[in-house]
This record gives structure tokens, sequence and C-alpha cells, in this order.
């Protein structure tokens, strides 16, 4: 990804708490953890171009046809895919037969202690879906509902460029907040929260961040399969 020669316009430089270490609750068991993975970043980008050279991104097709805006590959035991046949998560990645790249410990461990900072102790994800973002691409209203047990908390990480997150509610058309996310921010949702609806706005034509160019990646980090027992 390479940054434009010119310097773009950044829409999100007035937005206050940018790259602020900040805890804004969005709804009861739903948190925005602000800057809380700022400090291993970098390190996460470096996993994902690891992971995407294994497990190329692509842009999966949805059953009523055509293909998602973002481009999506997953690392761990199962991974987040989409076809005609509709939604599921799988062991092995569909163009190439193999299992998912393991998920690196260091992104274990942040899900962990994010999970853990929001309340959500023992969380322990067998999922991590990586989105690429570039400008245009977005993701509609949704639930999150193909997950064996509900029982557990969702993290997700922004990296890369600012985008705006759709906060909803429990019902397609209750009205959603949009909130800026950052570099290293991370949102926690679970427990009354777990299926709240949620999106991202359309990411903007001057998307730019330092470390990604035009590119936001986002970590979504979820418990797809039933709980093991330990
Ligand atoms: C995000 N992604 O990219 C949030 N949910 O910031 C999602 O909420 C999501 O990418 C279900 C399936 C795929 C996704
Ligand atoms: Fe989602």
């Amino acid at each position: 990804m390479t940054p434009p020669d010119a310097p773009a316009i950044d829409l999100f430089a007035q937005e206050p708490f940018r790259g602020e270490r900040r805890r804004l609750p969005l709804d009861p068991g739903a948190v925005l953890l602000g800057g809380f993975a700022a400090d291993i970043a970098s390190d996460l980008i470096a996993h994902i171009h690891a992971i995407a050279a294994a497990a190329p991104f692509r842009h999966l097709e949805v059953p009523g046809g055509g293909r998602m805006s973002v481009a999506m590959t997953n690392c761990g035991p199962l991974g987040w895919v989409s076809d005609r046949r509709g939604y599921r998560y799988a062991a092995t990645d569909p163009l190439s037969g193999a299992p998912w790249p393991a998920m690196p410990p260091a992104l274990l461990a942040l899900a962990q202690r994010a999970a853990a900072e929001a309340g959500f102790e023992g969380f322990v994800p067998d999922a991590c879906l990586i989105n690429r973002y570039a400008p245009g691409a977005r993701l509609s209203l949704h639930q999150d509902r193909d997950e064996a047990g509900m029982d557990a908390p969702i993290v997700s990480v922004s990296l890369g460029a600012s985008a705006v997150f759709l906060w909803g509610g429990q019902r397609r058309g209750d009205r959603a907040g949009r909130y800026p996310v950052h570099h290293g921010d991370v949102i926690v949702w679970g427990g009354p929260a777990r299926m709240t609806f949620h999106g991202v706005a359309p990411l903007p034509a001057a998307a730019s961040h330092p470390l990604t160019g035009a590119c936001r990646f986002n970590l979504t980090f979820r418990r797809a399969g039933p709980a093991r027992s330990t």
C-alpha cells in the first residue's frame, strides 16, 4: 500500500480523542478502549502482512450475489467465510484447502487483555477475522450471529487509517451512533450487548495513515466454536 504523494486531507484531525487512552462506554456490556493496542500496533500490522502472505485477502461472495467491498482473511483455528451458500466458520481456507495460519500469540494475548479490561475474564477466541478497508469500503449494519456460543464477547481492533464505527441497537431499525475509531483503538462488546447491530461507514477517499497508506485494517476476535473444556 503506497501512501499518496500529496498529503491527504485528514478528516479526523479535529477529532479530540484521537489516539488518546480513554474508556468510552457505548452500552452496558460494550466499551471503546481508546489507544488500548497503540503500543503494539505496528507489530500487529507486521503479523497481518505475514498472515496475508499465506492466506491472501479476498473479496468474499455474499449469498445474495456480488462481493463484499471489504477484503478479508483469517487466522486461528476457525475462519469466517461467506459464499453463495451463506456465512459460516471453516477450519480451512477455501482458496487453498489448508488450515488458516495460526493465531500469533501476540494477537491472542491482546484480545484476552482487552476482554478482561472490559470485564470479560477468561476469553478464549478461536477465530480472528482480518478485514482490510480501502477508500469506499464499508460494512452495513449487522449482528454477529454465526458463532456457536453467544456467551463470549467480541473484540475488535482498529489499525491504520481512521474510520467511523456504527453502533446501533438491538433492532435493525434502531438509530446508530457514529464513533471515530483510530489506529490502536479497541472495541469490546458482549453480555447484554453481544447481539447489538454494528457496522463501519464507508472509508473516506482521503483516508491515510503512515503505516498503512489509504488502508484500514481490523482484527475481530470471536469464539466461534463450542467452548473447549479445560
Ligand atoms: C470491522 N467487522 O471491520 C467490524 N462482522 O470493524 C465486523 O463487524 C464483521 O467484518 C461480521 C462478519 C464480518 C465482519
Ligand atoms: Fe460484525
